[in-house]
């Protein structure tokens, strides 16, 4: 069993949303979609995620009732072997609208990250305490679970996202999940900022500010640099479209607005519009090139390309430190809304 150092946040709200979610749900039985259905259209509803405690699981390893669970890399082609894919797996059926914005985001990442990479086969659990395991067969590329539920109505909790396995060969995502309380998804509409918000999300899924650094016997991963105070990213890729867009210095990630915020974005006060910030700006928030390079800078296969975004030329990086609250673009801060989730376990993908 290897155990991964995690870098896990705690922050006031993450306490409120465990206090939020009933747990109700029995782990030896498989809840059906119906039944699913039946218990969220009662007024506490309840979805829970699967407790593993803090110890890392080799999925080869993990035992769920009686069966022992196997997931492997293979050489199977998948669905798609000449590009990357997500899948999204949907808990409960999603309106429409809502399957829209999921598909759109996820197709906003696959312009970006674009190489194929080994698919997975074998079955891999479901996050979530009683539903169908999230992928069973070959898995290309990467799965996430969509649960859309109600949590603490409008306000307060907007959800939690991150990755949940990742492989042995890259500490790149394997499966995730994207938990959101469908109470929220209305105001975000009024916005204009539904589907940027699950972008961002899907971000963090892929490793954004959750797979920055990683430490275990056989993998090291140090992307998150510069401790508490002057916090940067150090992956080479990502800097130089810092560089390029028009920034000095390295690229700095948040160090403030509080746990949740900081050491897991872009920093507001530079990065203004970009979309893995911690505050979505009213407008356009595109993915810049620079979020891609950092992609690259993960291990994945991503193009250097990016949306359209506008980085005043000469904006400092880290060397400044002169960011004050109170300058923060007006606009919705989805990074205090949000539970950033550390990954549970790992697949072996290694070559034999
Ligand atoms: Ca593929
Ligand atoms: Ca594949
Ligand atoms: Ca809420
Ligand atoms: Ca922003
Ligand atoms: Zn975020």
């Amino acid at each position: 069993m290897k155990n991964l150092t995690r870098t896990r946040r705690h922050s006031l709200w993450m306490a409120a949303v465990l206090g939020a979610i009933a747990f109700t749900s029995c782990s030896d039985e498989t809840i059906t979609q119906d039944d699913a259905n039946a218990i969220l259209e009662t007024e506490t509803s309840s979805l829970s995620l699967v407790d593993h405690g803090d110890k890392m699981i080799m999925l080869d390893d993990l035992i769920v009732g009686d069966d022992l669970l196997t997931a492997r890399a293979t050489t199977a082609a998948g669905n798609d072997r000449g590009r990357f894919n997500i899948t999204l797996n949907f808990l409960l059926p999603p309106t429409e609208r809502q399957e829209q914005v999921f598909n759109d985001a996820a197709a906003r990442w696959e312009r970006i990250i674009i190489k194929d990479v080994p698919s997975i086969t074998g079955t891999i659990p479901s996050a979530f305490e009683g539903f169908p395991p999230a992928s069973e067969g070959t898995l290309d590329d990467v799965v996430i679970e969509v649960a859309l539920a109600p949590i603490d109505g409008p306000g307060g909790i907007l959800g939690q996202a991150g990755p949940r396995f990742v492989r042995t060969s890259d500490y790149l995502t394997i499966s995730g999940i994207m938990f959101f309380d469908v109470d929220d998804l209305a105001f975000l509409e009024s916005l204009g900022l539904f589907e940027d918000v699950i972008v961002h999300e899907m971000g963090h899924v892929l490793g954004i500010g959750t797979l920055w650094n990683i430490s275990t016997p056989d993998f090291e991963r140090n992307l998150l640099l510069g401790g508490t105070t002057n916090p940067y990213f150090g992956g080479r890729k990502a800097n130089v479209f810092w560089n390029a867009e028009g920034g000095t210095g390295e690229l700095p990630i948040e160090s403030m607005f509080g746990p949740g915020t900081a050491f897991g974005h872009w920093q507001e006060s530079t990065l203004n519009n970009e979309l893995m910030t911690g505050f979505l700006n009213l407008g356009e928030n595109p993915l810049s090139r620079i979020t891609a390079g950092s992609m690259k800078d993960l291990g994945y296969g991503a193009a250097s390309v990016g949306e359209s975004y506008d980085l005043p030329r000469g904006t400092p990086g880290v060397n400044l430190s002169t960011l004050e609250e109170a300058g923060a673009a007006e606009g919705l801060n989805i990074a205090a809304m949000e539970e950033l989730l550390m990954p549970i376990g790992f697949i072996n993908t290694d070559k034999k």
